[in-house]
């Protein structure tokens, strides 16, 4: 979400006394926030929790999205370093992403992505270390393999889902990933029909994709038609509402224009509840209508799938407390955030106590199902949870986090944040059994706090130790655009492979022997063979006609970590990295005459500079 410069009231540096720390350490001006005299061991306290030394290994993996960047971002926690960027729905050159065959076919015509929401998936509501899952706005939902960092399969657009933002929340055994449409338009796609129409032909979709329980294949699952309100944010229910589905909705006035003034009539917009597991039975049931070439279910034909639980009015995030007992929701302008009771909201649906409907979905009545309306402060946006109890909301305009207690819903401590935070991260803060310890404050403004770089300003990201009674801002890092939410997970759940081994490589074009590398012809076509390997790239130089269509590929034949070579091809614009044991191959066309060089890219050894070859085409 996107809300800059939009009621934001700016949270007191001077109350901030331990930030700027490391900053401190070299810059030749004091920390800006660090107050003289007793803070200064405060200022050694955090520095001791935060400091990984060299060689040292951080905690916990920080997987961030990268917003409209289409990457994920990865960071180690406590230290804050960024280790690695993984990417999704952009070209990378540094890992030569979008430039191979199957990499380029994997993003389609897309050059990038807007990823909002990653998400680890589960087993029993807990990560289980084996994929991540992020949404792309384009409609799209991408796998990432945790056994290499790769990612493997991108999905979509899917049909129907305009504007996939209420994303890519997973159920507790990774049975689904939730998709939802932030922008109803008519459906299917090409559909043409006037703003004035919005109100009855305009239409909302939610979806699950389907997730292979073995190879974490994507599949389309359900998908549940819905009156034309802007679908937001989800969250799959755990434990005690475990197979249902939540995705806050804004826009239920079914307005047009200027949102900001023309959605925010209504008191109460909706949180809808969705029993996925009645959807899926009915759409195996073959109760779905087919529109844009899927089934999609009629809640009017279908009753009881989906239900909606009034909630302050302009809702953003939903958040399903780690017991399944509680869904959180807040109306982003107010001062409060709701806890709804989930017992509450199943006794309300067994007794139909609704104050109405939309669109034949029966609308419970809010003071039936909530438990509490807690004062957490303004804007409260998101929330995760600790161990013991407790819960922490981001707030937009105050620009801080707000501790509270579940069950006795007594705020206890505010931390603030520079500036406007929008997600917050506990560690593994939304399964059923977060870590505490370290939670990471995604801001969407960094102003005055880092070395001055333009108007292009990063976002920054804020750490702070909640291990204790009051929470501890320890630590400010600088994020590429744009942090939406992230997740952190104990590093010892993720065992990653740091070579392919040879034996696993079964690419029909890989060679192991240099003997085996060199050109066929079929016609105009050309399979040039090639094999890396510290410091030659066999063959060092092949000979094509003008016109030929070439595929290169390309086997790294190392077996030891940390030997990636690199095939840059001289203007022809192709770029490939291939890690140790991997075969990827790359297709043009030799449309230009001459000789052109191709080289290692990446720094191999003392001879990396002698790895290089030519083509010559005739
Ligand atoms: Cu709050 Cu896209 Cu989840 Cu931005 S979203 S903050
Ligand atoms: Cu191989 Cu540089």
């Amino acid at each position: 979400m996107k809300m800059r410069g939009t009621g934001t009231v700016l949270a007191t540096a001077a109350g901030i006394v331990v930030l700027g720390l490391l900053a401190g350490r070299c810059a030749p001006s004091a920390p800006k926030g660090a107050k003289k005299g007793g803070a200064q061991s405060d200022i050694a306290a955090a520095a001791m929790k935060v400091y990984v030394a060299p060689g040292d290994l951080d905690e916990y993996y920080l997987f961030s999205s990268g917003g409209h960047s289409g990457q994920i971002f990865v960071y180690g926690v406590p230290s804050m370093r960024h280790i690695v960027t993984i990417p999704v729905f952009t070209p990378y050159p540094g890992t030569g992403y979008g430039f191979d065959d199957d990499s380029k076919k994997m993003l389609g015509e897309f050059t990038w992505g807007d990823a909002h929401h990653p998400a680890l998936s589960e087993t029993k509501g807990d990560y289980d270390g084996r994929w991540l899952f992020i949404n792309d706005m384009n409609g799209r939902i991408a796998r990432i393999d945790l056994r290499d960092f790769k990612t493997k399969e991108i999905v979509g657009p899917i049909p129907n889902v305009s504007g996939n933002h209420a994303s890519s929340f997973v159920t507790p055994n990774t049975e689904y990933a939730l998709m939802g449409s932030r922008f109803s338009i008519p459906i299917p796609k090409g559909t043409v029909a006037g703003i004035d129409k919005y109100a009855t032909e305009y239409k909302g979709v939610v979806a699950g994709i389907k997730i292979d329980p073995q190879t974490g294949h994507m599949s389309l699952g359900w998908q549940i038609l819905m009156p034309p309100f802007d679908y937001d944010l989800g969250d799959a229910g755990k434990l005690a509402s475990d197979g249902w589905a939540f995705f806050t909705s804004y826009n239920t006035e079914r307005a047009t224009g200027k949102l900001e003034v023309t959605a925010s009539q209504r008191d109460r917009d909706y949180i809808a509840a969705v029993d996925w597991r009645a959807a899926e039975k009915a759409i195996a049931e073959g109760k779905g209508d087919t529109i844009g070439g899927v089934k999609v279910l009629d809640p009017k034909k279908v009753p009881g799938v989906v239900y909606f639980m009034p909630c302050g009015k302009s809702p953003h995030g939903v958040d399903v407390a780690p017991d399944g007992k509680y869904i959180i929701g807040s109306g982003k302008l107010a001062g409060i955030t709701t806890a709804f009771n989930w017992e509450k909201v199943q006794t309300a649906i067994r007794n139909k106590d609704f104050t109405g409907d939309e669109d034949g979905i029966p609308v419970l009545k809010y003071e039936s199902i909530k438990d509490a309306e807690v004062p957490v402060g303004l804007g409260p946006l998101h929330t995760q949870f600790g161990p013991d109890g407790y819960a922490y909301t981001s707030l937009f305009v105050d620009s801080a986090i707000a501790k509270w207690k579940l069950g006795t819903w007594e705020v206890v401590d505010k931390v603030p944040m520079s500036y406007s935070i929008g997600h917050l991260c506990a560690a593994e803060g939304d399964t059923v059994s977060p870590d505490g310890k370290w939670l990471v404050g995604l801001n969407k403004l960094s102003h005055g706090r880092h070395l001055s770089v333009g108007p292009s300003q990063p976002e920054s990201s804020q750490l702070v130790d909640i291990s204790e009674e009051k929470m501890k801002l320890v630590l400010d890092a600088f994020t590429e655009p744009e942090p939406h939410y992230a997740q952190m997970v104990k590093a010892d759940k993720l065992h990653p492979i740091e070579v392919y081994p040879k034996e696993e490589n079964k690419h029909p074009l890989a060679v192991w022997d240099v003997k085996d590398a060199g050109l066929t012809r079929t016609g105009s076509k050309v399979l040039v063979k090639m094999v890396e390997v510290r410091s030659t790239i066999t063959p060092t130089d092949f000979e094509v006609k003008e016109g030929d269509d070439v595929t290169l590929a390309i086997t790294n034949i190392e077996q030891t970590t940390d030997m990636l070579h690199g095939l840059g091809l001289l203007d022809y614009n192709i770029n490939v990295v291939v890690d140790p044991g991997e075969t990827k191959t790359v297709t043009f066309k030799a449309k230009k005459k001459g000789v052109y060089p191709y080289y290692c890219t990446n720094f191999c050894s003392a001879l990396h500079q002698e790895m290089q070859g030519y083509m010559i085409v005739r």
